[in-house]
């Protein structure tokens, strides 16, 4: 079975509470019961993790090497500081979705630079919580089609010994 990664930058955690004008009235949690019934049904397996840390975050990027095929994650404001956060994924080498609620390249000057973005498969900004599961989709696709080209077709361990 698939899994995959998912982590929630710094102050993720206070969504619903303030500035629903920017990032919504949902709950972190109930973005994350979003993400897991999406999960189920394409029978994935997800591990959702918040911090306000950056070390942490980057603990954890380097950790999912074993056990891991994938990552989505909203690096939050670290996305525009972070080159800690962008080398972890990118010696972990696991394919990796940057997700942002807001569209951050309409925003402030200093948000529309992603450090993740250069290491990133790719990139959903401004689409809110839905974001988070069209990673999901994305990634799982990704994943899936990535695999396929992996397996060795039926029958072509016979052909390349019969052509010696
Ligand atoms: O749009 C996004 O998802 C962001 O990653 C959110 C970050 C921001 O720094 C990025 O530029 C764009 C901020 C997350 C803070 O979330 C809060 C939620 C409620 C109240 C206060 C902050």
């Amino acid at each position: 079975m698939l899994r995959i990664l998912v982590l929630h930058g710094p102050n993720l955690n206070l969504l619903g509470t303030r500035e629903q004008s920017i990032y919504g009235s949902q709950s972190l949690d109930s973005i994350d019961s979003a993400v897991i019934k999406l999960a189920q049904d394409l029978a994935v397996e997800v591990d959702i993790r918040q911090s306000n840390s950056e070390g942490e975050l980057v603990n954890w990027i380097q950790a999912s090497g074993t056990g891991y095929q994938g990552i989505i994650i909203n690096p939050a404001a670290y996305t525009h500081t972070s080159i800690a956060i962008r080398d972890a994924i990118a010696a972990v080498g696991l394919p990796t979705v940057e997700v942002h609620l807001s569209n951050i390249h309409q925003r402030e000057p200093f948000r529309h630079h992603s450090h993740v973005a250069g290491v990133a498969l790719g990139q959903i900004s401004g689409l809110g919580p839905a974001g988070y599961l069209l990673a999901l989709r994305g990634l799982h696709d990704h994943l899936s089609a990535q695999r396929k080209l992996k397996k060795p077709s039926p029958g072509s361990r016979r052909q390349k010994s019969a052509s010696r």
